[in-house]
């Protein structure tokens, strides 16, 4: 067994940037030559094969690569046996049912006995049986959107991330039966070497991820002032308090998260901080 994994990232898509710049901040470096379906790290024991998204479920259920990044939907739908090792945040959206705009909807009623054209059968399925509703489903594998135009179903069930193709169809959505984003999973029975790479690789993940999710900020402050403001960016273990060159200021720094920050902005001001600085932070190990 060669210590070496294999993932499977999607070629060309809207999956495809996300996971490679992913990848690429994680400090991992590989060629990714247009048209190329396998590319080897030249500094982490890691090698990439580029599919089709549709493909990347059954390919690491069948233990062909060891991990995959794909969409929740995508992977829900094809129905196989992987472990979800981290939702990764991006390519975040949503499998909605859609009508025509101009139509009254009471319910989910609506679609009992109707036809719904879609390219997610088996969670619509689910969906329809949970909910007691009997309606056919046609499985299309693009442009659904259209389907009610041309007379082919009443309603749609497909992917909606800003509602603007819907709308440019006449359509209106009425329930979201599905809430997705890109996750990285892995093949359930990988070795121990494996695994310890794995380990490796998801460590420098929630680096990254830590760092996106938060800021290092900068601020000078009355010194009478110093406790209520580390009270409000306690930081990783307090903050750092440096004195300024003029008399009773201090410089305060400490990281936060971003929600945080915005939340604590009055407070810091009211508490006398100036020059509030907010910087990006690369990656954060705790
Ligand atoms: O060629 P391959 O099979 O690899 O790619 P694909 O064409 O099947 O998938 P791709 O690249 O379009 O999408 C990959 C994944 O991105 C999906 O499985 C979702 O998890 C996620 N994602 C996020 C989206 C969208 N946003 C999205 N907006 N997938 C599709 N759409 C389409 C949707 O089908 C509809 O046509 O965009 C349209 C709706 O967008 P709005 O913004 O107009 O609402
Ligand atoms: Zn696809």
């Amino acid at each position: 067994m060669k210590n070496i994994i294999r993932i499977a990232v999607q070629k060309s898509g809207r999956l495809s940037e996300d996971s490679l710049s992913l990848i690429k901040e994680c400090g991992i470096k590989f060629y990714n030559g247009t048209g190329k379906l396998k590319s080897t790290s030249t500094n982490f024991p890691i090698e990439f094969l580029f599919l089709r998204d549709d493909d990347i479920p059954g390919y690491v259920a069948d233990g062909v690569a060891d991990l995959g990044i794909v969409g929740e939907n995508e992977l829900v739908e094809k129905d196989k046996t992987v472990e979800v090792l981290k939702k990764l945040g991006f390519s975040k959206c949503r499998l909605s049912l859609a009508i025509p705009k101009g139509e009254n909807y009471p319910g989910l009623s609506y679609f009992e006995g109707k036809n719904i054209a879609t390219s997610y059968p088996k969670i619509l399925s689910d969906f329809l049986q949970a909910n007691q509703i009997k309606a056919a489903i046609h499985e299309i594998s693009g442009s659904v959107e259209i389907a009610p135009s041309i007379g082919l179903a009443e309603g749609i069930c497909d992917i909606v991330s800003s509602g603007s193709t819907l709308m440019m169809n006449g359509l209106k959505e009425v329930e979201t039966i599905f809430k997705s984003e890109a996750v990285l999973i892995s093949h359930l029975n990988l070795s121990d070497e494996k695994k310890e790479i794995v380990d490796k690789l998801l460590f420098r993940m929630n680096a990254v991820q830590k760092g996106k999710s938060n800021k290092y900020v900068l601020m000078n402050a009355p010194n009478e002032s110093l406790d209520k403001i580390a009270k409000l960016i306690p930081g990783m273990r307090s903050p750092t308090i440096l004195p300024l060159a003029q008399k009773g200021w201090s410089s305060v720094h400490s990281v936060i998260s971003e929600d945080q920050f915005w939340e604590n902005i009055e407070g810091l001001r009211a508490a006398g901080a100036e020059g509030i600085l907010v910087v990006p932070i690369e990656k954060m190990i705790l």
